[in-house]
C-alpha cells in the first residue's frame, strides 16, 4: 500500500531543474519562454565572464556526473589569450545502472540545458559546444535536437547572440552505446572519431581537451543548474543542501518502492526521506541493501537509512554519492546475484585497454557462476577479494574501481549470502549451464 508522505518531508522537495517537467509541453520553447527562459541568458550575456566564473565558484556548486568536483573551479581552469578554441562539452552519455535523471531532464525540458550551455560557453569563451548524449536515448537526443533549432530560429545560438557580439554553436552528438564513453576522455576520443577509450590524465581537458585544447566537460544536470544560480545568485543556491554540497539534486529511486522516479531535494536528505516521498516500501518488502549513486558505488545497508544524501554523508558511511541513484532492493533480493548481474554489466563494457580491469572482471564473472550454480568454494571469497585488490586503485580509469564497490561492499555486509551458496544452504540460482562458454 503507497503510504503518503507526512508534510515536513513533502517540504524536502526543492523542485527547481524539475520545476516545469509538468507543465503543458515543456520541451517547447514558448513554454520555456513563458516560465522565465532564457532570462538568464540575458542577464549572464550584460556580465563579465569572469564575474560569472566567481558566481559558479561562490553558489558552491559541484558536478553532478558523478565525481562532484567544484564546477566553478574546472571553468576557472581554463586558460584565457591562449590563442587556442576553447570547447564545452555536455556529458549526457547517462549510462550508470539504476541512473535516470539526465534524460528525463533532456526529455521535459531541454531548453534550460541549452540555456546553461550557452552561459557557460559564454563564461569560459568557447564558440563551439557538444552535448554528447547516449546513443540510445533517440527520444531524448530528438527533443534536443528539435530545441537547439528553436534556440538557432530564436537568435539564442548563432552569431552575434542578442546583439552581444557573442557567436557561439551547438552540436548534438549521438554516442553509439558504450558505457565507457561516459568517462570525459573516452567521450572526448570518440567524439573525435576515435575508438572510445580513455585517456591519460593528467593532463586534463581543462588543458588539452577536445583537438588538444582548453575544454570543460560537465554533466548535464551540472549545466542545467547554471541558468537557476544565474537569475537566483549564490547565496539562494547555497540556501538549499548543506554547506559543501550546495543546492538541490534529482534523485532517482528505483526498485522496491511504490512509486519510482525523480525527486528533487536539497543535498543532505536521507534514503528513510526519499523512501516516503516514494510512497514507500512496496508491501510485504523489508529495505536490505541500496545503491547511493548508481552500481559504482559501494552498497549500503537498512543501518544507512539516516545517512544525509550528500558528499560528505555519503563519504563517512563508506561509500560515494554518485550519481544519486538509489537501486532499492530488499529482503526478497540477493545480494549476491545482484553484484553478478552489475559484474556481467561491467564485464560486458569494460574497453579493454588495460589489464587490472579487462581481466579481473572476466574472472570475476566466472567466479560469481561457479557460486551461484552452488560449486563455489571459501576460497572463492579470497579470490574476489584478492582480484578486487589487484584493480582498485590499479586501472586506468574509475569503470574498473567502480567495478570492485558492489563486490567488496556485498561481501563486507553480506558475506553470509555468499556462504550459504557454498555451503549448500540457498539453492543454485544459475545451472550448470551458466559455466559454459564463460
Ligand atoms: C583539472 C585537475 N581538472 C580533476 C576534473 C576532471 C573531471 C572532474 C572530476 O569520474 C566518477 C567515477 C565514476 N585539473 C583536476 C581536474 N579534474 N582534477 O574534475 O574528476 P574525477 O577524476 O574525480 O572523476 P571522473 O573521472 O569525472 C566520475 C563515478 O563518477 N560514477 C559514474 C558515473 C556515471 C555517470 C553516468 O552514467 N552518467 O555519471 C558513479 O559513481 O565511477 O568515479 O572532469 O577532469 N587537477
Ligand atoms: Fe578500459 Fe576498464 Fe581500463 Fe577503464 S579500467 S581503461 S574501462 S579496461
Amino acid at each position: 500500500m503507497t503510504t503518503t508522505p507526512r508534510r515536513e518531508v513533502l517540504e524536502k522537495l526543492t523542485p527547481v531543474l524539475t520545476k516545469r517537467w509538468l507543465s503543458p509541453e515543456a520541451w517547447t520553447l514558448k513554454t520555456y519562454e513563458q516560465l522565465d527562459g532564457y532570462a538568464a541568458l540575458k542577464k549572464a550575456l550584460k556580465a563579465h565572464p569572469d564575474d560569472l566564473i566567481q558566481l559558479i565558484k561562490d553558489s558552491g556548486l559541484r558536478g553532478r556526473g558523478g565525481a562532484g568536483f567544484p564546477t566553478g573551479l574546472k571553468w576557472g581552469f581554463i586558460p584565457q589569450g591562449d590563442g587556442k578554441p576553447h570547447y564545452l562539452v555536455v556529458n549526457a552519455d547517462e549510462g550508470e545502472p539504476g541512473t535516470c535523471k539526465d534524460l528525463p531532464l533532456m526529455t521535459h525540458d531541454p531548453h534550460s540545458l541549452i540555456e546553461g550551455v550557452i552561459i557557460a560557453s559564454y563564461a569560459i569563451r568557447a564558440e563551439r559546444a557538444y552535448i554528447y548524449i547516449r546513443g540510445e536515448a533517440v527520444h531524448a537526443a530528438r527533443r534536443l535536437r528539435n530545441a537547439v533549432v528553436e534556440a538557432y530560429d530564436k537568435g539564442y545560438i548563432g552569431r552575434d547572440i542578442l546583439g552581444s557580439g557573442y557567436n557561439l554553436d551547438v552540436v548534438v552528438h549521438s554516442g553509439a552505446g558504450a558505457y565507457i564513453c561516459g568517462e570525459e576522455t573516452a567521450l572526448l576520443d570518440s567524439l573525435e572519431g576515435f575508438r572510445g577509450q580513455p585517456r591519460l590524465r593528467p593532463p586534463f581537458p581543462a588543458t588539452h581537451g577536445l583537438y588538444a585544447s582548453p575544454t570543460v566537460v560537465n554533466n548535464v544536470g551540472t549545466i542545467s543548474s547554471v541558468p537557476y544560480i544565474v537569475l537566483g545568485g549564490a547565496d539562494w543556491w547555497r540556501s538549499m543542501g548543506t554547506e559543501k554540497s550546495s543546492g538541490p539534486m534529482i534523485y532517482s529511486l528505483s526498485g522496491r518502492i511504490n512509486n519510482p522516479g525523480q525527486f528533487e531535494c536539497s543535498m543532505g536528505i536521507t534514503l528513510r526521506e526519499l523512501i516516503e516521498l516514494a510512497g514507500g516500501m512496496q508491501p510485504g518488502h523489508q529495505l536490505r541493501f541500496w545503491t547511493p549513486g548508481g552500481s559504482s558505488t559501494p552498497l549500503l545497508t537498512a543501518d544507512h537509512l539516516d545517512v544525509p544524501l550528500d558528499f560528505e554523508g555519503v563519504a563517512g558511511a563508506g561509500s560515494i554519492l554518485g550519481t544519486t541513484a538509489t537501486q532499492i532492493f530488499s529482503d526478497q533480493d540477493c545480494p549476491v546475484y545482484a553484484t553478478y548481474r552489475w559484474l556481467e554489466f561491467y564485464h560486458h563494457e569494460s574497453c579493454g585497454k588495460c589489464t587490472p580491469c579487462r581481466e579481473g572482471n572476466y574472472w570475476m564473472v566466472r567466479v560469481y557462476q561457479r557460486i551461484l550454480s552452488g560449486q563455489g568454494t571459501h576460497e572463492d571469497l579470497d579470490t574476489l577479494l584478492d582480484t578486487c585488490d589487484n584493480i582498485l586503485g590499479r586501472s586506468f580509469c574509475g569503470l574498473g574501481d567502480g567495478a570492485t564497490s558492489p563486490v567488496t561492499s556485498s561481501l563486507q555486509y553480506f558475506k553470509q549470502d555468499y556462504l550459504d551458496y557454498i555451503e549448500g544452504r540457498t539453492a543454485p540460482r544459475l545451472s550448470d549451464k551458466a559455466l559454459v562458454g564463460a
